[in-house]
C-alpha cells in the first residue's frame, strides 16, 4: 500500500495485500531494502504502534479472518461461519479465535448452491487487508454482501460490533487512494449490479458508477467524504473484481478493474455500446480516481472473446518501490495455467519493464507436470495469488495455488521476488503429501472431488518476525464421512514457509 514506506533510505513499499507485520523491520542505508510501516497517520493504539493493519485486537500482531459456508448434508441449509484468529509471538492458536457470526446478517443461499454435501466453501466476503478504518487503533473488517456492506469494528477483544456502511453494492478493495494516510473503501461495480448484461432498460448509467468511501470513518460507519468514478465504462462493463496497489509509486493506491462481460453479448451491437476494455487502470489522486487507460497486456478489448482474467494481487516483487500486478492466466470460465506479472512504473502496471510469465514448466518450479486423469490443464496453477515477504528479504513473494493438481488434491507453490522480479528460482511446493504436514491426504479422485488444497490462500506475518506465514485452506478436506474443510498455517523461516510445526484447524472450529 502506497503509504507504507520506509522511514530510512530504503524505498520499498508494501501493498494492500501485504500485511502490516510483513512490513515491520528496520531500514538501514546500504543494506537490502527492508519494509517498515510509516503509513496511516499515527493513532492511539494501545502500545503506541503507528499502524494497525490486520491487527483486529490491537496487540501488535497481525490476525487472520475466516469466512465461508459449510454444507453438512443433503437438504441441510448451508451454515455461514466468520471468525478471526489471532497472531502472537508463537503464531496463531486456533483455540483463541472469535466468531462474529452474530454481528452481521447471513446471506443464505448465495454461496451454498452447488456445494458438495459436507463441504466447506470459502466465500471471501471479508476484505483484505483488515485496516483501521475508524482510527481507534484496532483493525476493522469489511464484510461484503450483495446490497449491504458492514464495518465490523475491532477491539481489545476482537470483533466487537458491526455498523452498516452507506454502500449499496459489493465492496471490492481497501486502500489509501487519496494519499491522506487514512484507508478508504472502493466498490467498483460488481457483476451483481447487472450493468449491460441484464439491464436493457436502464437509462441512468451514472447510477452504475463506482463508489469511493474515504476514511477516516466514524464509529457509526460514516465516511469522511464520498466520491464516484466511471469504473464500469458508462455502465456497460460490470466488474468481476478489482486489485488495489500503488502501481505508479506516488504514495497513493491505484486500482485495476477487471471487467466481466462477453464480447459476443449482442447488446453491445444492438444498443450502441462504446468501445470497451476488459482491464482498466485507475490512478489514485488527491481529487479522486482518474481513468488512465486499458492495461494493454491484459485487456482483450472489444473483439477478444470472453474475458479471460479474474482478479489478481499486488505487491512489490522487484523492490523498486512500485507495486506490481500478479494475475492468474485464467478466469471465470477457465482454470488458470500460470501467472503473469506486470511490473509497476510511472504509467502504471506494465510500464516498469518486461512482463514475467511463470507456469509449472518454468525453471525452478517444482511439482507435478504429468497429466493426471483430469489433464494437466485442470491443475489451475496460478489461482488465488497471495503476496507477502516469506523470507524477510524485503522483496515481496507470491504464493499461488494449483487446487486441481493431482486429481483435485491440490498444491501450493511459493515463488520468490528479487531485484529482477518474480521467478521460479527457489520456488517451494507444499501439498498435503509434503513431509511434516499434519493430517493425512484425504481426498482424491471420485465423484466427491478432492481436498482442493489451496482453495484459499493468505500470506500474513502472524508471529511478528517480519516473515509472512503461509495460510492454506482446503475446502474439500475430508474427515470420516464429512468434509469440514481445513486450514494449515506454515510458519515462515529464513528459508521460507516450513512444514515443521504446522498448525491445522477446521474453519468452522475457529472461534467456536
Ligand atoms: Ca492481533
Ligand atoms: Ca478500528
Ligand atoms: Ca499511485
Ligand atoms: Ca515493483
Amino acid at each position: 500500500m502506497g503509504r507504507y514506506r520506509s522511514a530510512a533510505s530504503a524505498t520499498v513499499f508494501c501493498t494492500v495485500t501485504v500485511l502490516l507485520a510483513a512490513c515491520a523491520g528496520t531500514g538501514t542505508s546500504g543494506e537490502p531494502p527492508v519494509l517498515e510501516p510509516s503509513g496511516y497517520a499515527p493513532t492511539a493504539t494501545p502500545d503506541g504502534d503507528a499502524a494497525a493493519l490486520n491487527d483486529v485486537n490491537g496487540d501488535g500482531y497481525a490476525d487472520f479472518a475466516v469466512s465461508g459456508e459449510w454444507v453438512r448434508g443433503v437438504e441441510e441449509e448451508p451454515v455461514g461461519h466468520k471468525a478471526v484468529g489471532y497472531g502472537s509471538d508463537s503464531g496463531l492458536d486456533p483455540a483463541e479465535g472469535t466468531s462474529f457470526n452474530d454481528l452481521v446478517p447471513d446471506e443464505p443461499g448465495e454461496y451454498g448452491d452447488g456445494l458438495l454435501d459436507g463441504t466447506f466453501a470459502f466465500n471471501g466476503d471479508v476484505l483484505e487487508p483488515m485496516a483501521d478504518l475508524d482510527q481507534d487503533g484496532y483493525a476493522d473488517l469489511v464484510v461484503i454482501g450483495d446490497t449491504e456492506q458492514y464495518l465490523v469494528r475491532g477491539s481489545e477483544d476482537g470483533p466487537a460490533d458491526a455498523v452498516a456502511l452507506a454502500l449499496d453494492r459489493p465492496a471490492d478493495a481497501v486502500g489509501d487512494f487519496n494519499g491522506d494516510g487514512f484507508p478508504d473503501i472502493i466498490a467498483a461495480g460488481r457483476a451483481a449490479l447487472g450493468g449491460a448484461a441484464d439491464d436493457s432498460e436502464r437509462t441512468d448509467r451514472e447510477a452504475l458508477h463506482s463508489r469511493v468511501l474515504y476514511g477516516p470513518f466514524s464509529a457509526s460507519g460514516e465516511p469522511a467524504a464520498t466520491g464516484r468514478f466511471d469504473g464500469t465504462q458508462g455502465g456497460w462493463v460490470p466488474v468481476g473484481g478489482a486489485v488495489a496497489g500503488d502501481f505508479d509509486g506516488d504514495g497513493r493506491d491505484d486500482l485495476v478493474v477487471f471487467g466481466f462481460y462477453w464480447e459476443e453479448d449482442a447488446r453491445f451491437e444492438e444498443r450502441g455500446a462504446p468501445q470497451v476494455e476488459s482491464v482498466v487502470y485507475f490512478r489514485g489522486t488527491d481529487e479522486g480516481m482518474v481513468a488512465a487507460g486499458a492495461v494493454q497486456e491484459l485487456s482483450v478489448g472489444y473483439t477478444g472473446g470472453p474475458v479471460e482474467y479474474e482478479t489478481g494481487a499486488a505487491g512489490d516483487v522487484d523492490g523498486d518501490g512500485d507495486d506490481d500486478l500478479i494475475v492468474p492466466n485464467g478466469g471465470v470460465f477457465s482454470v488458470s495455467s500460470g501467472i503473469t506479472v506486470l511490473y509497476g512504473g510511472p504509467e502504471g502496471p506494465g510500464s516498469g519493464g518486461e512482463k514475467t510469465e511463470i507456469d509449472q514448466e518454468s525453471p525452478g518450479v517444482p511439482g507435478d507436470t504429468e497429466a493426471d486423469d483430469m489433464g494437466e490443464a485442470a491443475d489451475g496453477f496460478g489461482e488465488n495469488p497471495a503476496v507477502g515477504d516469506v523470507d524477510g528479504d524485503g522483496f515481496a513473494d507470491v504464493a499461488v495455488a494449483a487446487p486441481g493438481e493431482d486429481e483435485g488434491r491440490g498444491s501450493v507453490t511459493v515463488l520468490r521476488g528479487g531485484p529482477d522480479g518474480l521467478s521460479g528460482a527457489g520456488a517451494q511446493r507444499i501439498g498435503l503429501d509434503s513431509p511434516g504436514v499434519p493430517e493425512e491426504p484425504s481426498g482424491g479422485p471420485g465423484p466427491e472431488g478432492g481436498d482442493r488444497f489451496g482453495a484459499d490462500l493468505s500470506l500474513v506475518d502472524l508471529d511478528g518476525d517480519g516473515r509472512t506465514e503461509l495460510v492454506v485452506g482446503a475446502g474439500g478436506y475430508r474427515r470420516g464421512t464429512e468434509r469440514p474443510g481445513g486450514y494449515w498455517v506454515f510458519t515462515a523461516t529464513e528459508e521460507g514457509p516450513s512444514t515443521r510445526d504446522a498448525v491445522f484447524f477446521a474453519p468452522q472450529s475457529l472461534g467456536g
